[in-house]
């Protein structure tokens, strides 16, 4: 549990405040964002009980300040690699809300056809990595990408998600040291929340920071509140602007505290319930909204508007996910390779 002064520590820097001023409808739209990605997530999970999701659930609520800020100053082209309590990055890059709950049901509809765990759906469409299950595994992929870019003389940058129990994974220290050797345009994101699965923390690493690691890969590691939104996006500009110019590797360690269990089927009985409490003291939300208020918003108004906007796109995907149809049985076995060249006009229902 971070004490007075490491809160303290994670604020951002004068400066890096300062570089963000949004825009009143970068503000709002910021606001916009992490309500429909709570809205989202907590359908979701009401949806799991119902029995209507497939696999588990793995809640990102109270995280949704790390998805909106590390997406928001991206680009078109920019490629992600979301860990699996990032339903939000498929909706800040663009993924259809409607596709994404098709996927969590298993719907043909879905990014992966009916075929595959909620999880690991991506949308290679808007950029983004459809995860495998072994922690970390996304994080070469994505230094792959970086790769690609450097080579291709192209603007473009590549995010790696990971939680600090996959940071104590080999692939990521792999991925780190062959991003920092060639100086690659990616950034990575640790959302530190506290526990992996139910290993604390302090099982986990034996240091303060996971942050602390990049300079031992040769680039900058950054330490910022996870919960707080104008925080993340102020250094995230800050740091995407630098990598477009060729300025390497980045790492940003949000800390930050997940408030259900690792997933829905997990009551979480290992953990303090007053750490819970004092996290949820802190949740971004309500503190983006105190913002927003002294900042001169009437708040009132704004919240019940954008409410109603969240929860009319999360009911219209739901809608759409319960009337798509299951998969075909029969295409069981399509999707499963990439079509050879010679074969590439064979049996894909001319779909991708
Ligand atoms: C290599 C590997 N080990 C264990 C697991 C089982 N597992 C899935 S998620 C998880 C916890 C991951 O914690 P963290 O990386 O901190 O992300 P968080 O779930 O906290 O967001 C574990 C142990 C796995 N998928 N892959």
């Amino acid at each position: 549990m971070p004490d007075a002064d490491a809160r303290a520590e994670v604020q951002p820097s004068p400066r890096a405040r300062k570089a963000t001023a949004p825009s009143v409808e970068h503000e709002l739209q910021l606001y916009y964002w992490m309500k429909l990605i709570r809205a989202f997530e907590d359908r979701v999970a009401r949806l799991s009980r119902q029995n209507k999701i497939f696999g588990g659930v793995y809640s990102g609520a109270g995280q949704e300040a790390i998805c909106t800020g590390i997406c928001a100053p991206l680009q078109p082209g920019d490629f992600v690699a979301p860990l699996h309590r990032d339903l939000g990055v498929f909706l800040m890059r663009g993924c259809d809300p409607g596709r994404l709950m098709a996927q969590l049901m298993a719907k043909e509809t879905g990014l992966s056809r009916g075929k595959d765990s909620g999880l690991h759906g991506g949308d290679l469409e808007h950029g983004i990595f459809g995860s495998t299950s072994m922690l970390g595994s996304s994080l070469p992929v994505a230094v792959g990408a970086a790769l690609k870019f450097k080579m291709k003389k192209d603007p473009n940058i590549a995010v790696a998600f990971f939680g600090e129990g996959a940071a104590s994974r080999g692939d990521v220290h792999e991925a780190m040291n062959f991003a920092g050797v060639h100086k690659l345009p990616v950034l990575f994101v640790c959302e530190n929340n506290r526990f992996a699965y139910s290993t604390p923390l302090e099982k986990q690493m034996a240091i303060e920071n996971v942050a602390d690691r990049a300079r031992a890969y040769g680039f900058p590691g950054h330490v910022v509140s996870g919960n707080d939104l104008l925080a993340v996006v102020a250094l995230t500009e800050r740091l995407v602007d630098r990598m477009r110019r060729g300025g390497g590797p980045e790492l940003i360690e949000c800390k930050t505290y997940r408030y259900r269990g690792h997933s829905e089927h997990d009551p979480a009985l290992y953990r303090d319930k007053n750490e819970l409490i004092e996290w949820e003291s802190r949740d971004p939300i309500p503190q983006y909204e105190f913002f927003l208020e002294k900042k001169g918003h009437d708040l009132k108004r704004i919240r019940e508007e954008v409410d109603e906007r969240a929860k009319q796109v999360v009911q219209a995907a739901v809608e759409f996910a319960e009337q798509s149809p299951m998969p075909d049985a029969a295409e069981v076995f399509e999707d499963i390779y990439a079509p050879s060249p010679s074969a590439s006009n064979v049996s894909t229902n001319g779909r991708r």
